[in-house]
């Protein structure tokens, strides 16, 4: 059999490609893509919340949000890895990123103007993280999917702080249940713009469906999404600022409106209200992490015995 048809037949079997089996030039870009642009999401994520570790309101929490964003390092590292195991150099995925030539995720280009937000970030944002990410699982790329297990444990822990420090604060005073109102407001959209464009305005789901890469459309996925939290919004006693939100019994899933796709786009190409600040911050980052790198570098190759 020819590398090709090997190929094939893994995907139609739903078993897993591994890095050094043949693989479409076209899968290894896709998966390169993708990969990367979860690894960066997950390190500039780090930066909306991690601006809250020092303005923690109690030692409980400022240890729950330390843990939380070391976590999401965490994430950046694997991820990072399974896009070396495809040929791509970490040090390029960075650079392309710092440029502009490669994206994250919207949802960090988004202030984060209170300590309720540490707590919707967490129940909407990794929420949202664990919908998308939770069929990724079965990626068919073994090592983005093994990857996307043990994320998604932590994000499950992630979610469930998020819900706990919000119930703290709804059952707290006026001012504190007007401030996790106020996040709900301004997160619930960008949450459901995560998913991705519609599925007729997506360009890339046709093919990483047919591979397997994705297991679901943007949409069914923003659906799920809305079903799952709706409930959990009630029991929290905050409302969801979507006016078209509402039951739809025949099709035993809630109905809702539309995000503002034009705001998308404007996040997406760099036009959002944090994009450059998020993106100084990582490449100031990356300089003042050069001579650490060098370091790291130069001792390794002494260990092997490689001249300098
Ligand atoms: N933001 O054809 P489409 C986390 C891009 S971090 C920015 O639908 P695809 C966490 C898309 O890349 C979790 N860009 O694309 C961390 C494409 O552009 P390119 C982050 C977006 O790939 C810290 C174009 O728009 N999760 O959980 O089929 C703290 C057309 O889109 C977005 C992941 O990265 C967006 N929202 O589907 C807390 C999950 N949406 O690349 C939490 C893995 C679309 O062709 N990624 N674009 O130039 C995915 O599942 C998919 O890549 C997407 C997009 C669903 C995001």
């Amino acid at each position: 059999m020819t590398g090709e048809e090997v190929f094939t037949e893994t995907i139609a079997r739903d078993q897993r490609v591994e890095p050094r089996d043949w693989m479409p030039d076209g899968y290894r870009k896709t998966m390169i893509r993708q990969i990367a642009q979860h690894a960066h999401s997950e390190i500039i994520g780090m930066q909306p919340e991690g601006e809250w570790i020092t303005r923690a309101p109690s030692l409980r929490r400022k240890a729950i949000l330390l843990a939380k964003v070391q976590d999401e390092a965490g994430h950046g590292l694997y991820l990072y890895s399974a896009a070396e195991t495809l040929g791509a150099d970490r040090g390029d995925l960075t650079r392309r990123l710092i440029e502009g030539r490669q994206k994250y995720s919207s949802i960090f280009n988004y202030p984060t103007l209170s300590f309720a937000d540490v707590g919707v970030i967490g129940w909407l944002v990794d929420g949202a993280a664990i919908c998308n990410q939770v069929p990724l699982c079965r990626s068919s790329y073994g090592p983005y999917a093994r990857a996307m297990i043990r994320i998604c444990k932590e994000e499950s822990f992630h979610q469930r702080q998020g819900y706990e420090l919000l119930l703290t604060m709804m059952g707290g005073t006026q001012a504190q249940r007007d401030m996790v109102q106020d996040a709900v407001n301004r997160w619930w959209w960008p949450s459901l713009m995560m998913f991705g464009p519609p599925d007729d305005r997506s360009p890339n789901s046709a093919q990483s469906m047919a591979w397997k890469i994705k297991r679901h459309s943007n949409d069914e996925l923003r659906r799920r999404f809305v079903d799952m939290t709706v409930p959990q919004a009630e029991a929290l006693g905050v409302t969801l600022p979507d006016p078209e939100l509402r039951w739809n019994a025949e099709r035993g899933s809630y109905d809702f409106g539309t995000p503002d796709w034009a705001e998308l786009s404007r996040v997406i190409s760099g036009d959002g209200p944090c994009n450059a600040q998020r993106i100084e911050r990582r490449r100031r980052a990356d300089e003042d992490g050069a001579w650490v790198r060098e370091a790291a570098a130069a001792h390794a190759k002494k260990q092997m015995g490689i001249p300098a």
